[in-house]
């Protein structure tokens, strides 16, 4: 049986668990990562040599970054979520690659510098910071889905770029990362709750961030 390896809190691994919902495919997961330890033991890193969350175990097959987890689940098992078309699949993958090269970066310490630090060691001026960075790549979503007209990213077909931007608005839209001066984003607000309505979004992303 397909295995995930990663703890349900990281948002990589959000992104797979809402995935594997989306494709109704039965699989186990185990713990791994921070708390939970495991990705630094010689077992783990012979899987994933990068040591991080997820990892996926497909009989001897073994693939980690979790956007590749997601083209790969959806290629296996012929989803529409990753579509066929060239110009669409393209422009999933430029979200995708954008996630990673740009908004993560930007955004990690409007989360981090909220959610995983406890009040009296919060670095207020850093967690701004991140926000304003993060409002700067929001932006340009909420910009691109107004000229788009939605309601998904690329327009009426959802794909595997919604679950990876919709696992990560949430630590923008959350109540845990209320910060002054969040603009509003209305057409990125319409899209996150337009993918809030998947039952995979709300059984693993849409619950209490920790
Ligand atoms: N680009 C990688 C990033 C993986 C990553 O950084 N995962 C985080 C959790 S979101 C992690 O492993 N953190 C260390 C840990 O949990 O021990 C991916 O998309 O899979």
């Amino acid at each position: 049986m397909l295995k995930v390896w990663g703890r349900v809190n990281s948002v990589n691994v959000k992104k797979v668990l809402w995935m594997l919902d989306e494709l109704g495919i039965a699989y186990d997961r185990s713990d791994a990562g921070l708390e939970h330890g495991v990705v630094d033991t010689p077992a783990y890193r012979a899987m994933n040599p990068n040591g991080r969350v997820p990892t996926l175990e497909d009989g001897g097959f073994v693939l980690w970054e979790s956007n590749s987890i997601l083209r790969y689940l959806a290629v296996k098992h012929g989803s529409a979520l990753y579509p066929a078309d060239p110009q669409a699949r393209a422009s999933a993958d430029r979200w995708m690659d954008w996630q990673l090269s740009t908004l993560s970066p930007a955004e990690r310490n409007l989360f981090w510098g909220l959610v995983r630090t406890p009040a009296d060691k919060r670095d207020m001026a850093s967690v701004v910071a991140a926000m304003k960075a993060a409002a700067t790549c929001w932006a340009m979503v909420d910009a691109w889905i107004a000229r788009q007209g939605g309601p998904f990213l690329d327009g009426a077909q959802m794909t595997i770029a919604d679950i990876v931007l919709g696992c990560y608005a949430r630590r923008w839209f959350g109540d845990e990362v209320r910060v002054e001066g969040m603009p509003p984003f209305p057409a990125l607000a319409a899209w996150y709750a337009k993918v809030g309505e998947r039952p995979g979004f709300q059984r693993w992303v849409g619950v209490p961030m920790t």
